[in-house]
């Protein structure tokens, strides 16, 4: 292996994070003059972006481990798609200060014997939590692999008592105008949705993910409960849900919905089928060193997680059903 020694992230990165440190840095300045002025103790962004420290998780380490380096922390919380808080890369760390994941609720609704709404603490228990090393890929031609917190969704799913026409699961996402400059950008169609094939969604793999690097999830990463499916590309992973629902039909999803010859309901990882403006066929490892716009990486079927999901697919034309 070619040993290089030069900062742990590719120059984008590092952009990402100095334009973040940078504004924080500013903020902070601007806080500080109030309090030398004698001012009310207003909160300044910064400042609440700093009190929501991030509670560290006791875990287990759970049976799936991705044996490849981990993407350093700074840039998976630094370069983010969460739209509701901005479309560049660099927007979801610098606005999801807004958001208030505590307290949180979620609706379970649709074809189960229970449901409601309940709180964030009757849905996770902090002693099943376990940590995973994922890869995750996006659709963008990007990868990174992540320790992450949480539970299998199956699990979660187990306590509603889906009935036989819960053929699929749809997800919501928080939309609060408040919390969520974004969504005065009609650039998707607010809420967030997604969803899943119900064998999809009780696979041992999908997680309902609370934490990343043994901590809470920063709100950009999807604070405080997000799903995470490895073998989909990224957009299948909502973040910041407020809503399950069991269906009977294949629920409408938010990428599907925008440009659907573009983005299937499926979403496999499939190094074999292009996306119409760009090829699948491999990926830029974030986080890769100085030298990582050459770090590009073979895609690999089902993201890497054939021998565990492709016989859900078995008989299924994935170019179709893409
Ligand atoms: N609600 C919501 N969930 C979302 C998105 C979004 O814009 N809004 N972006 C998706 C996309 S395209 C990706 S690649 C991942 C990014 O997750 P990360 O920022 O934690 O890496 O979140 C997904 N979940
Ligand atoms: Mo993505």
């Amino acid at each position: 292996m070619l040993i290089r020694a030069r900062k742990s992230w590719e120059i984008s990165e590092n952009e990402t994070i100095s334009e973040s440190l940078y504004l924080n840095r500013r903020q902070i300045v601007a806080g500080m003059g109030l309090a030398g002025l004698g001012l009310a103790a207003g909160v300044t962004p910064a400042m609440a972006r700093e009190e929501r420290e991030l509670k560290a998780f006791e875990t287990i380490k759970g049976p799936y481990q991705w044996d490849e380096k981990i993407t350093p922390e700074p840039v998976v919380a630094g370069y983010n798609n969460f739209y509701e808080f901005g479309v560049q890369k660099t927007d979801p760390a610098k606005n999801a200060w807004r958001l208030q994941p505590k307290p949180w609720s979620v609706e379970i609704s649709g074809h189960a014997e229970k449901t409601g709404v309940f709180n964030y603490e009757d849905l996770i228990k902090p002693h099943q939590l376990e940590e995973r090393i994922y890869r995750f890929r996006c659709v963008e031609a990007w990868s990174m692999v992540v320790p992450w917190v949480g539970v299998p969704l199956r699990d979660v799913i187990a306590r509603f008592n889906p009935t036989s026409d819960a053929k699929y699961v749809a997800f919501e996402t928080l939309s609060d105008k408040e919390q969520m400059p974004g969504l005065r950008w009609p650039v998707l169609d607010w809420p967030y949705v997604e969803g899943l094939r119900m064998d999809e969604a009780m696979n041992p793999l999908t997680m309902v993910v609370v934490g990343m690097f043994g901590k809470e999830l920063p709100n950009q990463n999807g604070a405080p409960i997000r799903i995470i499916v490895p073998w989909k590309y990224g957009y299948k992973s909502i973040k910041s849900i407020v809503g399950i629902r069991f269906t009977k039909t294949q629920p409408p999803t938010s990428w599907n919905k925008s440009a659907p010859n573009e983005y299937g309901f499926y979403s496999n990882v499939n190094p074999a089928v292009a996306h119409p403006r760009w090829s699948q066929a491999s990926e830029r490892v974030l986080g890769g060193g100085i030298f990582s716009q050459f770090n590009r990486v073979k895609t690999l079927p089902f993201n890497g997680y054939a021998e565990e999901v492709a016989g859900l697919y078995k008989g299924m034309d994935l170019k179709k059903y893409h």
